[in-house]
């Protein structure tokens, strides 16, 4: 934008602010008259009370961590890390029977035979994308679905437990990242995109390649929500970034920042244009029903290059990152990234596009140019955009009407105003903001870098997830998040719509396998004290209850393979139990009505001590035994 231009946005939005008699000049800035006043200001309070709870749940991904971490909005209060794709010390994540099965169930054969004699599952994800299960184009609080870009991953966090509960590996991609849920009539589909390009069959016959365009190739995957297993894949042109699905049920977009097919940054980024493809559901499911379709490592391939009636390319400048669905149900927003503007198509012009009765630039209805590096873009609810720029460190908020307007060609400015943010910010995500019911009252801006805003750490230095409230005229930046590597995105849900359990169901199938192998073992998990030896595997069945194990001890003997079984009696919420073995690496949470397993070899002989890691009773110290194993006899 040129200073110019810069210059009358600055005086109208002094002159429209001026005329309220709401400002007050300070040096120079501009700031409303209650914000300059000891830091208060007028609007919404981010002060919760202690005692007091949020209106919103926070769910944010936590990128090369591959957690999801659960917080209050608008406190910014950090209330629960979920395991998903890492390594759990507390909770025993990537080491209890329950959690490894979970980890293994959705991998791949090769996959499998890979990690063989590397602990048997990842323990590492690289988690972007949280999004949360709809019904009627809102958040219905059953599921969250995220991907693992690192390891090619899309798994589900029930929302009554709080837990990881399906993990499935995708083939024929590689880097799994844009995701999300169907939106309407309900969510029966995840999709997710394949990022790199690779060799379909990537089993070193093609490594590189002077002709990529026939050699390497990506997919969107469309999974089913309830199984979690692969329902298709679509072969598309490109690579293929972030994804969003409209509010009809009809169609998908996604973002392609690499249409050159490089391999590096100069051929990546070499085009002036770059593209979005659509997808065509509806076709692309009847495409499944007559067979038009290759079976590629046991999944339905769909061919959706270059002209097929299964999807559509739009041409958008050069390397679109962030594809968001407004909440009014017509408008897609495509993020320039490389180009100041953002590109917005309409949805209702879809159906005649497929039908070839327009052409591509009919579906575009605006492309606003708003700054530098728009990364990702959020909504109010009321025909207000809100988009970051990565490159300016700005947050911009824009009228989606009168960019419209603008490209018609009338005289309009679709900008209303920008504020710094501190600094470079990648997503945003506005209250309810994905869903239709979008409340315009708050908004996060995710900012990659913190540099000093806080206490210095050192070298590495925390992110920054800064609340601004969206709900007045101006937004007013309230609080600066600290947040550990890497959250690229959050959803922020109200409330109203999460309902989780404090108490585990005893039924639940989460250790269904530990039911079913007490059952063979005549043991009642809720009665348990039991050591029973099968061969040289020995399953030990306790129960807890503050302050006592129902095991004061157990022995076994060297070389034994011991699963341990631990069943919470608690019927008291937040009474959690743990057990810990020391000098075993092993700990693992119980949770009230929860069984946990975990199974190891007992190769060193002496006397261990378990105990209890979750402090639960005045006696909680004392809530521990031993573990006795007996040396194997020398060998005569
Ligand atoms: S991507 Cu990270 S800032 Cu993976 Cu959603 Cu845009
Ligand atoms: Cu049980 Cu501490």
């Amino acid at each position: 934008m040129s200073e110019e231009k810069m210059k009358f946005k600055r005086r109208g939005f002094l002159g429209a602010a001026a005329a309220t008699g709401g400002v007050v000049a300070t040096g120079g800035a501009v700031l409303p008259k209650a914000f300059a006043q000891e830091g208060k200001h007028e609007g919404q309070s981010i002060h919760v009370n202690p005692g007091e709870l949020d209106e919103y749940y926070v769910f944010n991904s936590s990128g090369q961590t591959g957690e999801v971490r659960v917080l209050g909005l608008p406190s910014m209060r950090e209330m629960l890390r979920i395991p998903v794709f890492n390594r759990c010390s507390a909770t025993g994540w990537g080491q209890t029977n329950e959690s490894i099965k979970i980890m293994q169930e959705g991998m791949l054969p090769e996959t499998k035979e890979f990690l063989k004699d590397q602990g048997g599952v990842y323990f590492n994800g690289d988690l972007h994308h949280p999004h949360m299960s709809f019904t009627d184009g809102t958040y219905d609080g059953k599921y969250l679905f995220v991907n693992d870009k690192a390891n090619t991953r899309v798994a589900r966090i029930r929302c009554d437990v709080m837990k990881t509960d399906k993990i499935t590996e995708i083939p024929n991609v590689q880097g799994i990242h844009g995701l999300r849920p169907q939106r309407f009539p309900k969510t029966e589909v995840v999709f997710a995109n394949g990022e790199h390009i690779v060799p379909t069959i990537n089993d070193g016959t093609i490594l590189d390649s002077d002709t990529p365009e026939k050699d390497y190739w990506t997919m969107m995957t469309a999974l089913d929500a309830e199984t979690m297993k692969i329902r298709y894949q679509v072969r598309v042109d490109g690579n293929l970034d972030n994804l969003d699905t409209d509010y009809q049920g009809k169609y998908v977009f996604s973002t392609c920042y690499n249409s050159e097919k490089g391999f590096d940054v100069g051929a990546m980024s070499a085009n002036p244009t770059d593209w979005v493809v659509i997808f065509n559901v509806k076709r692309i499911e009847e495409a499944l029903e007559k067979g038009d379709y290759e079976e590629i490592n046991g999944v339905k391939v769909v061919d959706g290059t270059h002209g097929s009636p299964y999807t559509r390319y739009i041409s958008v400048p050069s390397s679109p990152h962030g594809c968001n669905a407004a909440p009014d149900g017509i408008h897609i927003i495509l993020n320039g990234k490389l180009s100041p503007t953002v590109t917005v198509l309409d949805v209702r012009k879809l159906d005649d596009f497929f039908d070839d009765k327009i052409t591509e630039e009919d579906v575009i209805v605006a492309q606003p140019e708003l700054g530098l590096g728009p990364l990702h873009t959020a909504f109010d609810g009321q025909g207000n955009a809100f988009t970051t720029l990565f490159i300016d460190s700005q947050m911009v908020k824009w009228n989606i009407d009168k960019a419209i307007r603008q490209y018609k060609g009338e005289d309009v400015d679709p900008i209303i105003e920008k504020i710094d943010v501190h600094y470079q910010p990648g997503h945003n995500h506005s209250s309810m903001g994905e869903t239709k019911e979008a409340d315009g009252k708050w908004l996060v801006s995710l900012n990659k870098f913190s540099k000093d805003r806080f206490l210095d750490v050192g070298v590495l230095k925390p992110e920054n997830d800064q609340l601004i409230d969206i709900s007045g005229e101006h937004m007013k930046l309230v609080h600066d998040g600290p947040s550990f590597a890497e959250p690229h995105d959050m959803i922020i849900v109200h409330r109203s719509k999460v309902n989780p359990i404090s108490i585990w169901d005893r039924n639940d199938p989460y250790w269904e396998d530990a039911r079913k192998q007490a059952e063979a073992d005549g043991v009642n998990l809720d009665e348990s004290a039991h050591v029973i030896r099968d061969g040289n595997k020995v399953r030990v069945y306790m129960t807890a209850t503050a302050p006592a194990f129902s095991l004061n001890s157990f022995e076994v003997e060297q070389g034994d393979e011991v699963t341990v079984y631990v069943t919470n009696k608690e019927l008291i919420e937040d009474l959690t139990h743990g057990f810990t073995l020391g000098d075993h690496g092993i700990a693992m949470e119980v949770g009230p009505q929860q069984t946990s397993s975990v199974t190891f070899k007992a190769t060193r002989p002496g006397v261990y001590w378990y105990y209890c890691q979750w402090f639960c009773h005045a006696l909680h110290m004392e809530m521990s035994g031993r573990m006795l194993v007996k040396p194997k006899k020398a060998a005569s």
